[in-house]
């Protein structure tokens, strides 16, 4: 399994590739605000690893184990934002939040998860009864 930090650099990678079809160092380094030497260490780290191929002139092409795990890293990441949000976590919170927790959850707590948002989401009224769960716990908070 990697690691939390090569994670973050899968699931970087992964969306990268998705959105401009090519990840390069100096992407990468930006994108999670790090020293470009520091993402050619990882990505030799990841290579070793066969995550991915580091070719120099070709650039970073993920293998397929590397891409499986990166769409479901991804995956990750969009299911607790979305679980945030249902459960009516403010927005500027939410990105940190799922960050400080998604590496340290395990696959099976993130299935129950999907299956909370499932729930929440199949039918409005029950968002709405936790919103009125959270209404009123505010209202007694504040007297
Ligand atoms: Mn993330």
């Amino acid at each position: 399994m990697p690691t939390p930090s090569m994670e973050d650099y899968l699931e970087r990678i992964y969306i990268l590739i998705e959105e401009k079809g090519y990840a390069r160092v100096s992407d990468i380094a930006e994108a999670l605000e790090v020293h470009p030497s520091s993402v050619t260490k990882m990505v030799q780290k990841l290579d070793k690893s066969e995550y991915l191929v580091y070719e120099r002139y070709r650039g970073l092409v993920l293998t397929a184990k590397g891409n499986k795990i990166g769409k479901r890293l991804v995956y990750r990441h969009e299911l607790l934002e979305e679980f945030m949000t249902i459960i009516g976590v403010d927005k500027e919170h939410i990105y940190q939040d799922v960050e400080g927790i998604e590496h340290h959850l395990s696959w099976d707590a993130i299935d129950r998860i999907g299956d909370v948002v499932q729930f929440f989401n199949e039918k409005q009224t029950r968002i709405d009864g936790l919103r009125e769960v959270q209404r009123k716990n505010e209202e007694t908070n504040q007297s």
